[in-house]
C-alpha cells in the first residue's frame, strides 16, 4: 500500500511531468509538417513527437517511483513490475495532432496491481489538466469537477470514437450509435479517448463509449470519471474496461439506458 501523502506527492509530480511533455508537443506542433508522419498501419499514425514525448515522461517518472514498471504506447520501456506500473499514452489524439486539429493530450496513470490509483490527463492546447487519485475526488486545474446531473439519455450528449480497425464489428457499433443518436441530444467524436473521458468527468458530455481501445488510452481517464462521481464498465456491465477493449463511461444516471442499447447491438 502506498500512503496518501506519497500518492499526493506523486500526483503533483505527475502533473508537472505531463505539462512538461505537453509543452514539448505544443512547441513541436508549431513547425510540424505531414512529411514527418510514420505509419504503424495504414491509418495508425505516429511521429517523432509521440516517441520523444514518451521518452521525457518515462525518464522523469522512473525518478519519482523507481520500483514501478511501464505499459506505454510507444514502448520506450517495457519492464513490468508486480505491484506498480505506469500506463502512458504520451500523445492521445495523434491523428488530430498531425492534421492540426487542436484536440490532443498527454495521459498518464499509475496502477497498483489491477487498480488505477492515480490519473493525469493534460489537454495540451486548452491547458486543462485533469487529475485524480483514488478516493480523493477529481479536478481540472484547481477546480473540483463532477459528472453531469442529467437524469435521462433524452437530455444527454454522447461522445464516441469511430472504429479504426477490427471492422467486422462495425455493424454492431453503428447499430448502437444509431439508437443513441435517435434518443439523445446527439453524438460527438473528438478523436482522443482520454479527452472524451475527461469530458464525461467534467459534465460536458453525459456518456462515452468505444471499442478497441488500449489500456493507455483509457486508464487515467477512467479513474477521473469515477472520482467525479461517474460510472465505468465494459459492454456487459462488468469491470473489464482497461484491458478488455470495450468501454462505457457515464454520469451514472444514464448508464443502464446506454448499456441496454449496447447489449442489444452487441448480442
Ligand atoms: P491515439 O491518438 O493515441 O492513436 C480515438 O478513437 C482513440 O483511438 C484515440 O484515443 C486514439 O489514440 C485511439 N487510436 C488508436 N489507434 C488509432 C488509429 N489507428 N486511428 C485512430 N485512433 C486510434
Ligand atoms: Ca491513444
Ligand atoms: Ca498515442
Amino acid at each position: 500500500m502506498i500512503s496518501t501523502e506519497k500518492l499526493k506527492l506523486l500526483l503533483e509530480k505527475t502533473q508537472e511531468i505531463a505539462k512538461e511533455a505537453g509543452a514539448f508537443i505544443r512547441r513541436e506542433r508549431q513547425h510540424f509538417n505531414l512529411d514527418r508522419v510514420e505509419h504503424k498501419g495504414f491509418n495508425d499514425l505516429v511521429s517523432y513527437v509521440d516517441t520523444e514525448a514518451e521518452k521525457i515522461i518515462v525518464n522523469k517518472l522512473s525518478q519519482i517511483l523507481p520500483e514501478a514498471g511501464f505499459i506505454t504506447e510507444e514502448g520506450t520501456n517495457t519492464t513490468k513490475a508486480e505491484v506498480f506500473n505506469w500506463v502512458i499514452d504520451p500523445l492521445d489524439g495523434t491523428t488530430n495532432f498531425v492534421h492540426g486539429v487542436p484536440i490532443f493530450c498527454v495521459s498518464i496513470a499509475l496502477m497498483e496491481r489491477e487498480e488505477v490509483i492515480l490519473g493525469v490527463v493534460y489537454e495540451v492546447n486548452l491547458h486543462e489538466c485533469f487529475y485524480a487519485m483514488k478516493g480523493g475526488g477529481a479536478f481540472c486545474n484547481d477546480t473540483r469537477i463532477r459528472v453531469s446531473a442529467a437524469q435521462t439519455l433524452s437530455a444527454s450528449l454522447i461522445a464516441t470514437g469511430f472504429p479504426y480497425y477490427n471492422f467486422d464489428l462495425i455493424d454492431k457499433y453503428l447499430a448502437a450509435l444509431k439508437s443513441l443518436m435517435k434518443s439523445s441530444h446527439g453524438a460527438r467524436r473528438f478523436g482522443s479517448a482520454a479527452v472524451d473521458l475527461c469530458y464525461v468527468a467534467s459534465g460536458r458530455v453525459e456518456g462515452f463509449f468505444e471499442y478497441n481501445l488500449n489500456s493507455y488510452d483509457v486508464a487515467a481517464g477512467t479513474l477521473i470519471v469515477e472520482e467525479a462521481g461517474g460510472k465505468v464498465t465494459d459492454f456487459s456491465g462488468g469491470r473489464d474496461f482497461i484491458f478488455g477493449r470495450q468501454i462505457l463511461a457515464t454520469n451514472e444516471k444514464i448508464h443502464e439506458e446506454i448499456l441496454n442499447d449496447l447489449k442489444k447491438a452487441w448480442a
